[in-house]
């Protein structure tokens, strides 16, 4: 049976709008008519997992159910080497309640001090998730390193301090059509719309 029906609506289950604007970037191939989760004024569920995986899952279904349609989740962030992993599946809350990405990367390079290890890497889960209790998940992940201070204004996020690897420019100084030839959401979402849309 294929996944997907011609003609449904997508449900793209974030708050995020860097966020937003990336996945839908990412779909405009499709063709795939979207809402976004706050246009249907579906609440942001309570990130209870452990994992990105986890998170994407709960997210997905979550507004799959409050919707009555099928769900698109994304969890991420950054994982940094010396850090041991954090912030992680925390990097939303690492910039505090007025979201505020500046104090999260400043944070970031407080907490590294002199450690000379600047290796991170940006984690993405991506969910589907149907009415029916259907769902899929996949995963994919950017190394590279970190700069202070921060450099760039496009994208979002902690992407001014991260350069992936082979590469000079941060995610922040980077064509978005760069950053989604090889981010991690963008690794996500090539398996995934091989299994849906494809
Ligand atoms: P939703 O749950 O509503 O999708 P959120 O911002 O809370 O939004 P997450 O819990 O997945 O999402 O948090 C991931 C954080 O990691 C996000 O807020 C970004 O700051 C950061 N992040 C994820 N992908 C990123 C990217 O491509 N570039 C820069 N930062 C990124």
């Amino acid at each position: 049976m294929a996944l997907w029906t011609p003609g449904d609506t997508l449900v793209l289950a974030t708050h995020n709008l860097g966020k937003l604007r990336e996945i839908e970037e990412l779909l405009r191939p499709f063709a795939v008519p979207v809402v976004a989760a706050g246009a249907l004024g579906l609440p942001e569920p309570e990130e209870t997992g452990l994992t990105f995986i986890a998170n994407a899952e709960l997210k997905a279904r979550a507004a799959a159910v409050g919707s009555g349609k099928p769900a698109l989740a994304d969890d991420s962030g950054l994982a940094v080497s010396g850090l041991g992993g954090n912030p992680g599946i925390y990097s939303a809350r690492w910039a505090g309640p007025g979201k505020d990405f500046g104090v999260a990367m400043d944070r970031v390079r407080t907490e590294l001090g002199d450690t000379p290890d600047r290796k991170a890497a940006f984690h993405c889960a991506l969910s589907l998730a149907w009415p029916t209790g259907q769902i899929i998940t996949f995963e994919g992940i950017v190394r590279g390193t970190l700069t202070f201070p921060a450099r760039g204004s496009k994208g979002f996020g902690y992407d001014p301090i991260f350069i992936p690897e082979g590469h000079s420019q941060t995610f922040g100084e980077m064509d978005p059509i760069a950053k989604h030839a090889m981010s991690h959401r963008a690794r996500a979402f090539e398996p995934l719309v091989k299994a849906v849309f494809a």
